[in-house]
């Protein structure tokens, strides 16, 4: 379990650490791979979201899927990914949230996720928290904690450390 004054420092304003989806880069599952390719080029990032035209997040999209989709035709050129759709290539979501004060699953997860979708109940996506912003957060708690809390070393107990 997160400890309370952690948890309360890191959760001081949630909003902070989301990315709205208004500003995150995406794209449709219709969309060809030559567009996917110009879109990721474009942001400068490796993995974007798939949505639906409602706005339902359907999957996760890499550069390295668009890439091995050319490198499987010998001496294909981009202009042949005009042919394959994002559908074809994008990866399932498997991790993802539906509460951006759940952080102790957030933290769990962002060890081995870049970043997480933010989704409703029933998957309308919300945006994404990456562990840049939550690094940032982190930051701030190890410089504000001892602002707010008096932070003393506990006595330790020999015979615990000896156990
Ligand atoms: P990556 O694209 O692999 O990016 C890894 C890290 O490299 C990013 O970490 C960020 O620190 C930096 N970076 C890469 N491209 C950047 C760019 N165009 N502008 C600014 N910084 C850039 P995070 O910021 O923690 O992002 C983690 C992952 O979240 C990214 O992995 C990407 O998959 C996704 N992501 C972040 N912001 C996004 C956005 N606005 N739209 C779509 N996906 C985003």
């Amino acid at each position: 379990m997160i400890d309370a004054a952690v948890e309360q420092l890191l959760l001081e304003d949630p909003k902070s650490y989301v990315i709205p989806a208004d500003i995150v880069a995406t794209v449709t599952a219709t969309n060809t791979l030559e567009h996917a390719l110009m879109v990721l080029s474009k942001v400068g990032y490796t993995r974007i979201p798939v949505l639906a035209p409602d706005d339902h997040l359907q999957g996760l999209l890499s550069l390295s899927a668009v890439t091995d989709s050319l490198l499987k035709v010998p001496g294909a050129a981009v202009d042949q990914l005009s042919g394959v759709q994002v559908a074809d290539v994008m990866q399932p979501v498997k991790r993802w949230v539906d509460d951006p004060t759940k952080l102790e699953k957030i933290l769990n997860l962002l060890v081995d996720e870049p970043f997480l979708p933010l989704v409703t109940e029933d998957m309308i996506f919300q945006g994404i928290i990456t562990r840049r912003e939550i690094l940032k957060r982190v930051n701030y708690l190890a410089h504000n904690l001892d602002r707010e809390y008096q932070v003393t070393r506990r006595e330790l107990d020999p015979a615990a450390e000896n156990r």
